[in-house]
């Protein structure tokens, strides 16, 4: 499985520093939507889910946590510790993020609105959803 991590340019100076995102330019799809979670409590694991469609870029951009990757075939962890690195999660890769440290602030950039519909939430279905897309391209 190839883990695609952006490093982000930040541009600092004496003040600090600043990290500016722009879709199809830093960011390799159009940014329709942007969350973030925070005051994670210890031990708490989140995701546990594919997507359909969409496309996203996690951010750690303070504190740590990590993110399990799972291609149906192979399981990668990858830490998140730096808020100038970007991991990008595609549609069709089950999600878990945990050890998330107190003061974690996970920010995600998607491609697509929300929709409850796109979500793949029960895992043999994800490897079904999987099956259906190599068989396709075969
Ligand atoms: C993903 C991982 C990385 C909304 O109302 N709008 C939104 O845009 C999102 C993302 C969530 N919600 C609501 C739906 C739930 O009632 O917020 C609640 C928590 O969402 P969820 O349980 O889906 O959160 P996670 O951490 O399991 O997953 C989230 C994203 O949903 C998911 O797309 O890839 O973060």
């Amino acid at each position: 499985m190839q883990v695609v991590k952006y490093v982000f340019q930040p541009h600092g100076d004496e003040r600090g520093q600043l990290v500016a995102l722009e879709e199809y330019k830093d960011i390799p799809f159009e940014i329709k939507r942007v969350y973030f979670m925070y005051d994670t409590l210890e031990g708490v694991r989140r995701g546990f889910h594919a997507h359909k469609s969409l496309e996203q870029i996690l951010i750690c951009i303070h504190g740590s946590c990590k993110i399990l990757l799972d291609n149906g075939r192979e399981k990668k962890v990858v830490p998140l510790e730096k808020p100038y690195e970007g991991l990008y999660v595609s549609n069709d890769m089950w999600r878990e993020m945990f050890d998330f440290s107190p003061d974690a602030v996970l920010l995600v950039l998607a491609s697509e609105l929300y929709d409850e519909r796109d979500y793949i939430r029960d895992y043999d279905e994800f490897l079904a959803f999987i099956k259906g897309k190599t068989e396709v391209a075969e």
